[in-house]
């Protein structure tokens, strides 16, 4: 363990421990309910901003309904779908949080209510009064409102995306090939969350090509097979397609998908390739199959049904991550609340072939082994793995990560010097990176198990990274409390994996930033294509300013700070190859 590692370890096991929210043996659970806003879980969880923006009106008077206001409700409405909704549902029928359904919420009363969003619970209800993140009179108004039935968001069928969806150039107007000198697979799509744009940046001479208005808080991006298309999602559910080829890159065709949505993905299969997008939404608990050349909604599937562990009925279980298999002509849909994921086979799309596996609840993302066979994804709020192999088209295992919280984006595939092929994934909840075996053919005893734990810079890591060409892992912090691990990243030497505490290096990103202003955080790592060198974003406040710090992989030294004023929140990158290859 290095000085580092040790001092971030004392610190996390002591008062870091508790501003992370996590339970620590003798902290009394009001030392946890006091800090638990702060914890990066906490902070993780879904704001419906989209939804919060949506018009309701009060449902139809009961006898003994608190009084509010058209005006209170419509503004109790808005906190409710940002601050609430992740957790207990829009439909407030419970996700990890529990349902505040009428029946429950009345039986309380009132003052139960006011003093729970008051002071929280150790179980995980932040304590939105005692932290200052709702006044009294919020407070006061929302104890009222979720005592009131819950207005209901519209859904959005196929005749509410005809009329979203525009084809800005035609497939006939295209031109039939590349008609730029860009070097496609060595473009870098980067997210501007808080400008709604993704910047098309070139891999090799850090100049920004061309900034795209997208969706709403722009979410992630994919690539087509061909490599031709660059698809994004709002949180707005808007998918932008984007042409690669045309002489300047140009958003060729919209939609929308939804109100809410994170994600989206497209047909990789032989002979399928750029047939097919697909976009997940949270809301309505959907997804849609679209024409991989105009985005014309082809077939929408609904998500609701019954949840895998008690079997019951769940109003609105959202799309998660989505991956489209290379063994098989399927998308893979990781349905959250109900902990289901869908095989959709999209061969006959008029006939179409769900095969349904019972994986567990809250799934969240995933990605591939290194072979492109077995999607891994984690169950977060279970603290469970959940490993399905694409070829045969079946659950393999479902195993604890060991962790608090996995998050493993899509992952990290290394060579192990003592258990071959494995996978990481770090945790949001503590500092811990799971490795795991992936190779039960060469390492039989060790597939489908946490092979070894590593210990990173603490709590609040999202995205581990590494690249076939690379000898190192590394982990970020961004949502850790303290400045100093939010703005860093620890590098493990993949080689020295077989010491019995390997020592990470850590690599003070932000600080090499040279941002005056804020407290940037250090975000998502992602190699070119060439895997020479990896980027992150250093991921400021949307007035400040942020940058991307680019990182030589084998000196693991700084190489070039990319500033530009259009950079506003970065967060996720997307290099073209390395996407549409599944190189992680
Ligand atoms: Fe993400 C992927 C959902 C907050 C950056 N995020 C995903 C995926 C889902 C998801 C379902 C997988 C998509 C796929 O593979 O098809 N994210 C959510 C949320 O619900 C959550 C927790 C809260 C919310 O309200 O959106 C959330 N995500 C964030 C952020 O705050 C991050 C750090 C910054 C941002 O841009 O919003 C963020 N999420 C990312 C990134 C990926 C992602 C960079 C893709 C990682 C990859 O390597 O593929």
């Amino acid at each position: 363990m290095t000085l580092q590692n040790a001092k971030w370890r004392k610190a996390l096991l002591s008062g870091a421990a508790a501003a992370l929210g996590l339970a620590v043996t003798g902290a009394s659970a009001q030392d946890k309910t006091d800090n638990h806003a702060d914890g990066p879980s906490a902070q993780y969880e879904p704001s419906l901003t989209t939804l919060g923006e949506i018009q309701v009106e009060i449902p139809g008077r009961k006898p003994g309904d608190p009084v509010m206001t058209p005006s209170e409700f419509q503004e109790a409405a808005t906190l409710y779908f940002e601050r609430c909704a992740g957790c207990h549902g829009v439909l407030r029928k419970g996700a990890t949080g529990k349902p505040l359904t009428t029946d429950i919420t009345r039986e309380n009363g009132y003052e139960y209510l006011r003093d729970f969003i008051t002071y929280g619970s150790p179980a995980g209800m932040p304590n939105w009064g005692t932290s200052g993140e709702m006044s009294e009179d919020q407070i006061d108004m929302m104890a009222r409102y979720i005592m009131l039935d819950p207005p209901e968001p519209p859904e959005f069928g196929l005749a509410e995306m005809k009329k979203s969806w525009e084809v800005f150039v035609p497939p006939a107007d295209r031109p039939t090939e590349k008609m730029n000198d860009l070097e496609i697979d060595k473009l870098i799509s980067v997210t501007l969350r808080d400008s709604g744009q993704v910047a098309l940046i070139d891999g090799d001479s850090y100049e920004i090509v061309k900034i795209f208005d997208t969706g709403y808080a722009v979410h992630i991006s994919r690539i087509s097979a061909s490599g031709r298309y660059l698809f994004t999602i709002g949180r707005d559910a808007k998918v932008n397609m984007i042409d690669l080829w045309m002489e300047e890159p140009t958003t060729v065709a919209t939609i929308d998908t939804g109100l809410e949505a994170r994600s989206v993905e497209t047909s990789k299969f032989e002979g399928w390739e750029d047939k097919y997008a697909i976009a997940g939404t949270y809301w309505p608990p959907q997804y849609v199959i679209m024409d991989g050349d105009t985005l014309e909604p082809l077939k929408i599937k609904s998500t609701r049904g019954m949840t895998v562990d008690t079997q019951e009925y769940h109003p609105e279980p959202r799309v998660a991550a989505i991956v489209a298999s290379h063994y098989r002509p399927e998308f893979i849909v990781n349905i959250k609340e109900t902990g289901k994921i869908q095989l959709v086979n999209y061969a006959d799309i008029d006939n179409l072939k769900i095969t349904e596996i019972e994986a567990e609840r809250f799934l969240h993302d995933g990605g591939f082994d290194s072979t492109g066979r077995y999607f891994i994804t984690a169950a977060n709020a279970r603290n469970k793995m959940v490993v399905i192999d694409t070829r045969e088209g079946k659950l393999v295992d479902i195993f604890d990560s060991q962790g608090e919280t996995p998050h493993p984006g899509r992952g990290a595939n290394i060579d192990h010097p003592v258990y071959g092929p494995v996978w990481a994934t770090s945790h949001l909840g503590d500092d811990t990176i799971a490795l795991i075996g992936t190779d039960p053919e060469g390492h039989p005893d060790q597939a489908w198990t946490v092979v070894q734990q590593l210990y990173g810079l603490g709590g609040g890591s999202l995205f581990v990274k590494t690249h076939p060409e690379s000898d190192h892992l590394y982990v970020d912090a961004p949502l850790n409390p303290l400045a100093e691990v939010s703005g860093a990243v620890a590098v493990f030497r993949v080689s020295d994996l077989d010491q019995e505490e390997p020592e990470y290096t850590e690599l003070p990103i932000a600080e090499w930033a040279d941002i005056p202003e804020g407290q940037p955080r250090v975000v998502q790592g992602e190699f070119n294509k060439q895997g020479t060198e990896i980027w992150f974003s250093v991921w400021n406040a949307k007035d400040k300013e942020s940058a991307i710090v680019v990182v030589d992989d084998k000196t693991l030294e700084l190489k070039k700070v990319i500033k530009d004023e259009r950079l506003i929140t970065p967060t996720g990158k997307f290099n073209v190859y390395n996407t549409r290859k599944d190189v992680y």
